[in-house]
């Protein structure tokens, strides 16, 4: 601009000039607004997509996570009495254990085997088997108070922890559900059916392991089935 000044022949000269300069500066400034704003747009649209697929990262995260939880939940469950499974008593048993060291509340564990079974799946095939097997799990659970705990073990072995609750009065629970298990009245083939079980029970003891009292337990188990089965040991 400065040099348009000194350059120019006149007045007239000089202001059609700098026009033509700030005509120029003018559409510059244009251009550059243009483009910043082009800019922002671009940016704010970058933006929200990065939002928007920040948040549905989140929500698969949210939905991965609950069914994460869901197949944990799942793997602890027996998928045929739809109650906790061997591995869940294993971890159960474990806490249990430590509580008791620590606190020394009693805890009672049940050992449960359904009587001649095999019996029922050989006479009234393997579904019958399974429907006995879903309803003792049932009979097991309803009996139990919130803080104690059921799984069915393996096959046709359930186990039972009773919380809180001394071997002698544990005794007199086993044998109530025993009762009621055997006036279940299960019917196969328009037959009456009595499906009986029996139970080994025990409490843990100083220098325990936990699989020290299972075995202790599963003993007691094989006691009651030796004594006729349909009855309760206490190992
Ligand atoms: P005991 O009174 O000595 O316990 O005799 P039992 O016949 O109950 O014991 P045994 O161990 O001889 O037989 C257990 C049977 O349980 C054999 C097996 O086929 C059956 N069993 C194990 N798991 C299942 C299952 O999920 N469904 C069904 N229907 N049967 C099962
Ligand atoms: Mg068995
Ligand atoms: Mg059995």
């Amino acid at each position: 601009m400065r040099g348009t000044m000194l350059r120019a022949q006149d007045l007239l000269d000089l202001r059609k000039q700098l026009t033509a300069r700030l005509d120029s500066i003018d559409s510059h400034v244009h251009a550059f607004h243009a483009r910043e704003e082009a800019r922002t747009v671009t940016y704010r649209e970058r933006t929200q997509r990065m939002r928007a697929r920040i948040a549905t990262l989140e929500r698969e995260s949210r939905a991965l996570h609950h069914s994460l939880k869901e197949g944990q939940k799942l793997a602890m469950l027996d998928a045929l009495t739809g109650i906790p499974n061997r591995a869940a008593y294993d971890e159960r048993i474990e806490q249990e254990f430590k509580r008791w060291k620590r606190f020394g509340k009693p805890v009672s564990i049940l050992a449960w085997d359904v009587d001649r079974f095999k019996s029922v799946n050989d006479a009234y095939g393997h579904r019958a088997g399974d429907k006995v097997l879903r309803i003792v799990g049932q009979q097991l659970v309803r009996h139990v108070r919130d803080t104690d705990f059921v799984a069915r073990y393996g096959g046709e072995e359930f186990v039972m922890l009773l919380v809180g609750t001394p071997l002698e009065e544990a005794r007199v629970v086993a044998d109530k559900i025993r009762e009621e298990i055997a006036g279940l009245g299960f019917h196969f083939h328009d037959q009456r059916v009595q499906v009986t079980a029996s139970c080994g029970l025990t409490g843990f003891r100083e220098r325990d392991t936990t699989d020290s009292a299972f075995s202790r337990a599963d003993k007691a188990l094989y006691a009651a089935k030796k004594a006729g089965r349909n009855g309760c040991v206490v190992g």
